[in-house]
């Protein structure tokens, strides 16, 4: 195997053509140029200028790399983890980057410390780990790893901290949290976590905020599609994210002959997966692109079409009518699994049902939540032999189209309901809204209809308000094709989350509060939720979150839930933004640094990765200090474990037992999948209410429950509305023109790997990539600093000229911190408005104007 941080640190020798004292003139340690003279840096309590001269380069990759500098083996070593342990040694790594793979790998250890990271060619996942897996030594060891616990002595932001002891810390914390609890009830406090929460030592964390009664703030991201086809399909493992597809993917793609990819980079965002399917394509399979920029994926697709920002509803829909309107609907599978037949009474637009006739309901299975018997009461339809009504339950050939009088109501089909709501999508009609030709239109719906085929999608499709839209269309697309339950037909989905232990969760089986993220600053400012009172929210534990600068509109976030907080902690493994705006800032350990188990994968496994080296400095495991916070607060009896009892916990449920998931079982095989394949769907099985595929739907919920009083009548069936902002004619973009989106860099995750050095010394500092011609209408060239702006804030990026951009259209790779710009922050454009359905950010929703920057706002 080959030496590969030896050579990537070769290929980094050849981009790094800089002067050592010139990283883009960025201004902060992250790029190792420091203009903050004289800032005391809680980090390594060395001034940024004498670290800086001690180094003279870039901080972290050149250690680990090798070539280390005097400063960085003094960093390494101050790190403390090397405790007398010397020697190298190949240890079994986890990667847990939330939603990811987690690649298992070879980590090589050195003096107690991880060093390098290679692939294990024996390994079940990631036997290619990507930049962000092989950059991870770095980031342990990097100058932005939180090491001690640390008070603030300045202003709130200003980056100005004392070292505390953990004593010191926890006394503070608990004293406060004491005081709220006492006088406003746990609720007072809130609690924000992020993706990293898939790990059971961070998850399991919240066993505390659950005893609590802290109040959850909800990241609301990446539910808008899922919303929209779970509408449709309902949900085999209810709360997790997951749509009809076949698992696993890295075999089923290979059964697909035709594979639409929905504004989805997965080149860059799903690398283990991009490689099956590339080996897919190379077997026949045909990849159909559809984003408005080009893209590694549209570059590789056999056909790339570029759609109007925001507008994949509409397509979508007319494709539908397309296909309808050529007769290439699939109609034994409307009839046979679709509420198609289900007859529509004109009056409350809900499904006329049995007992409108005199039916009585029946008694069915007991329901395991409610313990109460289910009521059968079957929808009616129309029987094509008899030629009259029939309970769905009985016809075997029912009619799929037609209008009747029946008992006196007024009724349709379902599936004429729906024919109807497309009519108004033909291609013709639809092409000026997604800018492309209407035979370009009709060609993707003869594309879908080839089959077997998949659907992958990604943010690009949701990042506007109108994104449940799409995976409503998209389950409205899958139902009219049929392409649902066979090999390589579906929607391959692209995240899970699952796996909770609720009696280790909630040990006094006392739930809590979830509040949106989108929702909070409304909240906040009436003091009600779902029309009650609520209690004053006091103070804010930040635990893996990237609640500033990784949620929309960063501004607001700041002066409408930040500073309104009387005492925020965070605990993080790295000095986000988040930490930035603390009170108290504690470390937390890396993912080497813990035994862990896993249970957000994509692939429905639950995956082990053990503790590899002893926590760097003086991090410590959410659970630990989730148990010292206990402690503090005298309620430590319910933290009597240690890290490994907590996991044995954790994974003692029913549905793990019964496959034989242990700790010893998963120390034993790293990865045991716990969900068979083929989970739902290929049975003809649906997890909705009729148990049939929703396409039509009678009672639309939002995914929260917000108390909102919505109007359902719209939602029943999948439609086009434009985004809420990013539309030509709209006030904000008459005022702003250009529309910016976000990128899921390559090289981070979120915000994760800001401090990965790798990626920066590539992009040193903030891009943002635009089309030429919008440069040059703005008298912008390659390279220089331009401001990208709006009413709600602005960012200072360097510009990238890139003719793969869509003119209108600007994308920058997301995931900085604020300090790591020279002004502004592009976190801080896209707005908190959402579509009260979905209840989801639309970080592409967003109208921006740019300029060259004049360097002001400093
Ligand atoms: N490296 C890396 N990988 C990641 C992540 C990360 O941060 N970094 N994050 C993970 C997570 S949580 C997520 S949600 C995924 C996101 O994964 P992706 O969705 O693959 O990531 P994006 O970079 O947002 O890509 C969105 C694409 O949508 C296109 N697009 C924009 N607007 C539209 C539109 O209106 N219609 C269409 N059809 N396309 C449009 C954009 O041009 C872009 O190519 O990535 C996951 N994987
Ligand atoms: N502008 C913009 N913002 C976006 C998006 C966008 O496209 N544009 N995309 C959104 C999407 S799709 C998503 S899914 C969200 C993700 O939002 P988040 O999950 O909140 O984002 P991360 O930056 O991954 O934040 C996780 C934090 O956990 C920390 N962490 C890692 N391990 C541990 C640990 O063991 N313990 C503790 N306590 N902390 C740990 C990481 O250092 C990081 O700071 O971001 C959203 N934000
Ligand atoms: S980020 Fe994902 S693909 Fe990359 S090494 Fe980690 S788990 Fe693997
Ligand atoms: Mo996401």
């Amino acid at each position: 195997m080959g030496d590969i941080l030896k050579d990537c640190a070769r290929g980094r020798h050849q981009l790094h053509r800089l002067p050592a004292d010139d990283r883009g003139g960025y201004p902060d340690t992250i790029f190792g140029g420091g203009e903050m003279s004289g800032t005391n840096d809680p980090h390594t309590g060395l001034t940024r200028r004498s670290f800086l001269k001690t180094t003279g380069l870039v901080a972290g990759a050149t250690a680990l790399a090798g070539g280390a500098t005097p400063a960085m083996h003094a960093l390494a070593a101050e790190s403390g983890t090397a405790n007398g342990d010397s020697g190298e040694k190949v240890m079994p790594g986890r990667c847990y980057f939330g939603g990811c793979f987690s690649c298992n790998y070879n980590v090589t250890v050195r003096d107690g410390r991880a060093v390098k990271v290679s692939p294990d060619p024996d390994a079940l996942f990631g036997r290619r780990p990507c930049l962000k897996g092989y950059s991870l030594p770095q980031r342990m060891y990097s100058q932005e790893r939180i090491k001690y616990p640390m008070k603030r002595i300045g202003e709130r932001g200003q980056n100005q901290w004392e070292r505390i002891s953990w004593e010191e810390a926890i006394a503070t914390i608990t004293e406060k949290w004491k005081g709220y609890i006492d006088q406003y009830g746990g609720q007072s406090i809130l609690v924000s976590t992020g993706s990293s929460g898939a790990r059971f030592t961070v998850s399991g964390a919240s066993r505390l905020e659950n005893i609590l009664q802290f109040t959850n703030v909800e990241m609301c991201a990446d539910w808008a599609v899922y919303h929209g086809l779970q509408r449709v399909y309902g949900n085999p493992a209810t709360g997790i994210m997951t749509a009809p597809g076949n698992e696993p993917f890295e075999e089923d793609i290979f059964n697909a002959k035709t594979v639409f990819m929905w504004g989805n980079n997965l080149s860059e965002t799903y690398t283990q997966r991009w490689r099956y399917l590339m080996e897919a394509q190379e077997q026949g399979a045909r990849i159909i692109s559809i984003d408005p920029n080009e893209t590694t994926v549209s570059a590789h697709a056999d056909e790339w079409y570029t759609v109007r920002p925001g507008s994949d509803p509409a397509l979508m829909l007319s494709m539908v009518q397309e296909i309808i309107a050529e007769g290439l609907q699939d109609t034994a599978y409307l009839k046979r699994d679709t509420v198609g037949p289900f007859l529509v009474r004109d009056d409350t637009k809900e499904f006329l049902r049995m007992s409108d006739l005199g039916v009585e309901p029946t008694e069915g299975p007991v329901n395991a939540t409610t313990k109460k018997p289910t009521m059968i009461d079957p929808p009616v339809v129309w029987d094509a032999a008899s030629g009259k009504e029939m309970s769905s339950a009985e016809s075997t050939d029912p009619e799929l189209e037609g209008s009747w009088t029946v008992g006196g109501f007024k009724v349709k089909t379902a599936y004429s309901l729906m024919v109807e709501s497309v009519q108004e999508y033909k291609p013709e009609d639809v092409a000026d809204i997604v800018d492309m030709s209407a035979d370009d239109i009709r060609r993707l719906a003869r594309l879908a209809v080839d089959g077997p085929v998949s659907h992958m999608f990604g943010l690009g499709s949701q990042a506007y308000d109108n994104g449940l839209q799409f995976g409503s269309g998209l389950g409205l697309l899958l139902a009219v094709t049929g392409m649902v339950g066979k090999p390589g037909a579906g929607v391959q989905a692209t995240a899970f989350m699952g796996m909770r232990n609720a009696s280790f969760l909630f040990p006094t089986g006392t739930f809590t509060t979830t509040i949106p993220v989108l929702h909070l600053p409304e909240v906040m400012e009436t003091g009600t939720f779902k029309g009650k009172d609520y209690p004053p929210f006091k103070a804010l534990y930040i635990r893996g979150s990237a609640l500033v600068g990784g949620r929309p509109d960063k501004n607001k976030i700041i002066a409408e839930i930040i500073d309104k907080m009387e005492f925020i902690v965070c605990l993080d493994v790295a000095f986000t933004d988040s930490a930035l705006y603390s009170d108290i800032v504690l470390p937390a350990a890396h993912y080497y640094e813990v035994e862990d188990v896993y249970g957000a994968t994509l692939s429905y496994h639950v995956q082990h990765g053990p503790k590899i080296v002893e926590p760097a400095f003086e991090a410590k495991p959410d659970l630990q200090v989730a148990k010292l916070l206990a402690e503090g607060l005298g309620i430590g009896a319910y933290f009597e474990g240690d890290d490994e009892s907590w996991l044995r916990e954790q994974l003692n449920f029913p549905a793990l037992a019964a496959q034989g998931i242990t700790l010893d079982a998963l120390r034993e095989k790293k990865d045991m999948r716990y969900i068979p394949a083929g989970v739902g769907y290929a049975d003809g099985k649906y997890y909705t209410p009729t148990g049939k595929v929703e396409f039509y739907c009678e009672k639309p919920l939002p995914r929260v429950d917000l108390g909102l009083d919505l109007d359902v009548a719209p939602e029943r069936l999948p439609r086009f509305y434009p985004p809420y902002e990013a539309w030509p004619g709209t006030e904000a973009m008459k005022k702003y023109p250009l529309i910016l989106i976000p990128e899921h860099s390559r090289g981070r995750f979120h915000t994760g790997g800001f401090d990965g050095v790798w990626l920066n010394e590539i992009e040193r500092g903030p891009i943002v990539r635009m089309n030429p011609d919008d440069a040059k209408a703005r008298g912008i060239e390659d390279g220089d600093d331009v401001e990208v702006y709006n009413d709600r804030g602005n960012g200072v990026a360097r510009a990238v000229l890139d003719a793969g951009k869509r003119p209108g259209m600007l994308q920058y790779p997301k995931g900085l911190q604020g300090r790591q710009y020279k002004s502004g922050d592009l976190a801080s454009l896209c707005s908190l408005h959402m579509d009260p359905f979905a209840v989801n950010s639309s970080f592409g929703d967003t109208c921006v104007e740019v300029r060259k920057w004049d360097g002001g706002n400093e």
